[in-house]
């Protein structure tokens, strides 16, 4: 019987997009596998195919002081079905010759778990995987990710994977680990209680110019656009005390500086979670930057807590605003004008500034009249706000699904390919046109 350790190998796949930067990007969910199964004494090997810091990168642009950067990028052939539309294609991420050679030097693995993020990334999961069975055509392969949890028949019929895992890894990873390298791996920790996992493997990175943390699994919320109910029904929370032990390690051991929070719904019951963590950062020696790139409730921003935020060392604030255009009737509204006009002011009060603030205005959603989209871009600059666009990518099995499927101009069942939201699948028709005029309007 063989008693090594089994070596697993994660990779994080290749980008195939008209437009891809690293806002923070992590693959928080595949580096939580591979630092749980390192601690339960599998030798972990990981590949990140998005590696801004490949040591074969010439001279790596290392992007903003706060962490984020450009992806490298290789133009490539347009995905079929997405030739009409008048922009470049590209592949993110690292050179094909550097991703073999490290498959090479890794060592054959003897299982090998790949990520895929956004549904309309798969054709880059779908090269990336090719690459690895070109260099291990017999290790098994399983495929998981968000992807994976929202198009699982897409993916079982066009992703040559020995298996597709929808939904949380981490109870199902031993079992996989078992089931195609014959060794039985024992769990460090319960793999199901958060507050006992391993810190995500951000060391396995060439570099960690941020750390991305998630304070929570799924989200109370159930907007109509959003898929967060079908990946995790429950809303779960870590220990606040822990996820402060999880960024002063980071910040001691490793000197990172930078944190994103991952969550759907941070500020939630602020008074007893969001405002405890920021607290024990403001009373530690910590110099952080905090960065939620996933939008904030506005609706949560009391006084007391944008105080904290700020003193907490919050210098990206990105407020979920969807339409400023209150009075317009596009959709079901969670915010009033009032509530936003009082959050903008308790941030400001508190120190942040038009830079700091942003607020996401959602655009492309079925039957939008794009006019409403400028006047919310109006309303948020009249309060000192950054207005960004966030265009919107409809999702299977969302409550908006159904909307946009009869508003697309694609047969969006047909392929995810066609939700990429920089088609603005949703629109009569991709309008360049549209895209210049908003930018204008945000500039002006
Ligand atoms: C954080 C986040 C972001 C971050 C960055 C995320 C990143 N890594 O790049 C930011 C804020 C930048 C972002 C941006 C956007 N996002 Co976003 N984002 C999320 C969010 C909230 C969490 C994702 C996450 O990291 N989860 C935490 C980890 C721990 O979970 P996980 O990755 O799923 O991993 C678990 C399992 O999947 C599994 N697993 C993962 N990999 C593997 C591998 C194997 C082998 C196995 C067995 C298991 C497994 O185990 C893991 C641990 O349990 C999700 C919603 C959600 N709740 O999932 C939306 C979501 C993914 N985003 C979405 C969208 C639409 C966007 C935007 C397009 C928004 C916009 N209109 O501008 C942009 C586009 C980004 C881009 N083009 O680069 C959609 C997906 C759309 C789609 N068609 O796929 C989601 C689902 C939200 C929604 N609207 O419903 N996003």
């Amino acid at each position: 019987m063989n008693t090594t350790a089994p070596h697993i190998l994660c990779v994080n796949p290749w980008i195939h997009d008209f437009a891809a930067y690293d806002f923070w990007a992590r693959p928080l969910g595949l580096l939580y596998l591979a630092g749980l199964l390192r601690a339960s004494g599998c030798r972990v090997s990981y590949i990140d195919c998005l590696d801004r810091f490949h040591p074969r990168q010439p001279q790596p642009d290392p992007g903003a002081r706060d962490g984020r950067g450009p992806y490298r990028k290789t133009v490539i052939a347009k995905t079929p079905g997405l030739e009409d539309v008048p922009r470049r294609f590209s592949r993110y991420g690292i050179d094909p010759e550097w991703f073999v050679k490290d498959l090479q030097s890794a060592g054959r693995p003897d299982l090998v778990l790949v990520t895929a993020l956004m549904t309309y990334w798969y054709p880059g999961a779908a090269e990336t995987i090719a690459a690895i069975r070109s260099v291990y055509p017999d290790v098994p392969l399983v495929l998981g990710g968000v992807y994976a949890a929202l198009n699982p028949g897409h993916a079982g019929q066009c992703m040559d994977a020995d298996e597709i895992v929808a939904g949380p890894g981490e109870t199902r990873v031993f079992h996989l680990v078992e089931k195609y390298t014959g060794r039985a791996v024992t769990p460090v920790c319960d793999p199901a209680d958060m507050d006992a996992v391993p810190y995500p493997a951000f060391d396995l990175q060439h570099e960690i110019p941020y750390v991305a943390v998630l304070t929570s699994r799924g989200c109370p919320f159930s907007c109509d656009y959003c898929a967060s109910c079908l990946i995790e029904p429950r809303h779960r929370r870590r220990d606040p005390g822990r996820v402060f032990e999880e960024i002063r390690y980071w910040q001691r051991s490793y000197g990172v500086r930078d944190f994103a929070f991952y969550d759907d719904a941070l500020l939630v019951d602020a008074e007893n979670y969001a405002d405890v963590l920021f607290s024990m950062i403001c009373d530690s020696d910590m110099d952080v930057r905090l960065h939620t790139p996933n939008a904030l409730h506005v609706r949560n921003i009391t006084r007391s807590t944008a105080r904290l935020m700020r003193a907490a060392g919050m210098t990206t604030v990105r407020l979920g605003v969807e339409t400023a255009d209150f009075e317009g009737r596009d959709m079901d509204r969670k915010i009033s004008e009032a509530e936003f006009f009082q959050a903008a002011a308790y941030l400001q009060e508190a120190g942040f500034d038009s830079r700091e603030l942003g607020a996401y205005l959602l655009a492309g959603l079925p039957g939008q009249d794009p006019a409403s989209v400028e006047t919310s871009i109006d309303i948020v600059k009249s309060v000192g706000i950054s207005p960004i666009i966030a265009y919107f990518s409809p999702i299977a099995g969302t409550k908006m699904w159904g909307a946009a499927r009869a508003a697309s101009r694609y047969d969006l069942e047909s392929d995810p390919v066609f939700t990429n939201n920089a088609v603005m699948p949703c629109q009569p028709e991709f309008s360049w046109e549209l895209v210049t005029r908003l930018k204008r309007r945000i500039a002006a």
